[in-house]
């Protein structure tokens, strides 16, 4: 019978393949917010990925192909606080180990980070960009979960209510499933400001509400899907015209999606189709593909299409750009492309993110010295108009096949009357 163990022992095995020399990981140590309370533990990716059990202090000894774990069993005090700790045999058959060592024999050896030697953080970059049966299958419980809590969050947006009650749904809607947040969720009726991390807003008939949100799932193992939809109302014609610009900018990235196919292209196809939509609608004036080799689509779409997905949100970016970008490449400089997180041809197994959005950013568009190159192509009246729209992303979580693509979060709708249908019902 396939066990878990059985993968977690396969992962050793194809590192000491690509590997010889023997290799240490750390689960990872809790962060303090003062010295008896700590923040929720979450153990290295990396340790995860080779060793399975999500508990802090430990380390795991890989050699040729053996595992080793450093483990020390609770004090009787530490075991009136935080329980007895389990059974040495049981880890052993769960998480595949060979043997169980006290924490005192950790051997002084070189610890897999981003500072261990290249050749190591290449053997892992490798087996973990190409998710095997197991991952994937991970892969699929996150994205599944990730979808049924934006389900939840589309149906409990209201108007009046505010952004943290849109939150409490999603976190519910993960929680009562056993998972928890692969990363900081957003959901926020100002999608233009990126990142926003508050959720103090009040909901408004007329707001669009964007939630980019992921479930992590027991595993670890992580989903992460953007919508934005209006607030229990119909899209306003204008939210409504840039809503499908973005939405066929996706589509025509997501067509992109196969092995071979290089990421930098999704991304330039996603570009190329919000440009080509932003002409149309007359915020932008020329030849499209001029304009995005130029960088005027960057006023409204700066960010990069999307990035690996697996055991984090963003895969593997605590080794710097050494997962997302081929050996040799580099970020490019100019505004937008400098914050593309993915740089490599797509290859069978793989898991990427695809995300174009489009932002009325006061930043941008109010940035006399940010406009005076594209002068000539900006209709800034009609611009202005598009103001009310604020910020609109959709993201969608693909895995790459031998024959072409497979959207693992097909089953949340993107369609523009299908979104209407699910917040007003
Ligand atoms: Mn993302």
């Amino acid at each position: 019978m396939h066990t878990q163990a059985e993968d977690f022992r396969q992962r050793r095995q194809r590192l000491a393949r690509l590997y010889k020399k023997p290799v240490l990981i750390r689960s990872g140590r809790p962060a303090h917010r003062n010295p008896p309370q700590t923040y929720p533990f979450r153990a290295s990716s990396h340790f995860l990925y080779f060793a399975g059990w999500n508990h802090p202090n430990l380390a795991v000894l890989l050699e040729e192909g053996r595992a080793t774990l450093f483990y020390d069993r609770p004090s009787l005090e530490e075991a009136v606080w935080d329980g007895p700790g389990p059974d040495l045999d049981e880890l052993r058959e769960r998480y595949g180990f060979d043997s169980i060592r006290p924490g005192a024999e950790i051997p002084d050896l070189e610890v897999l980070d981003a500072q261990a030697p290249e050749d190591l953080l290449e053997a892992v970059v490798q087996l973990r960009l190409r998710h095997d049966a197991a991952a994937r299958s991970q892969l699929e419980q996150a994205v599944d979960m990730t979808v049924r809590a934006h389900f939840q969050a589309m149906r409990a947006t209201r108007p009046e209510r505010r952004e943290f009650q849109i939150l409490a749904a999603l976190l519910v809607s993960v929680t009562q499933e056993g998972g928890s947040t692969s990363f900081s969720p957003i959901v926020t009726r100002r999608g233009e400001i990126l990142h926003n991390p508050h959720y103090q807003g009040t909901l408004q008939r007329g707001d669009l509400l964007l939630v980019d949100f992921g479930a992590e799932n027991r595993e670890g193992w992580a989903g992460d899907l953007t919508r934005t939809f209006p607030v229990r109302t119909n899209f306003t014609p204008r939210q409504a015209e840039i809503y499908e610009v973005v939405l066929k900018a996706q589509k025509a990235a997501l067509r992109e999606c196969r092995p071979g196919r290089e990421y930098r292209e999704v991304h330039r196809a996603a570009c190329l189709a919000m440009t080509e939509g932003l002409v149309q609608l007359e915020l932008l004036r020329g030849h499209p593909a001029e304009l995005v080799e130029r960088g005027a689509h960057a006023l409204f779409f700066p960010h990069g299409s999307g990035h690996l997905l697996g055991l984090d949100g963003h895969d593997m970016e605590d080794l710097g750009d050494r997962a997302g970008y081929a050996p040799g490449r580099r970020r490019s400089s100019q505004f937008g492309l400098n914050f593309l997180r993915l740089d490599r041809p797509l290859e069978a197994d793989m898991a990427v993110t695809v995300e174009p959005g489009f932002y009325w950013i006061p930043e941008l568009l109010e940035n006399q010295e940010r406009l005076a190159p594209f002068r000539d192509c900006l209709d800034l009246k009609t611009v202005e108009a598009y103001r009310e729209v604020r910020g609109i992303r959709l993201e969608d979580d693909i895995l790459i096949e031998a024959s072409g693509a497979r959207n693992l979060s097909a089953a949340l709708p993107k369609e523009l009357q299908e979104i209407e249908i699910v917040v007003n019902s």
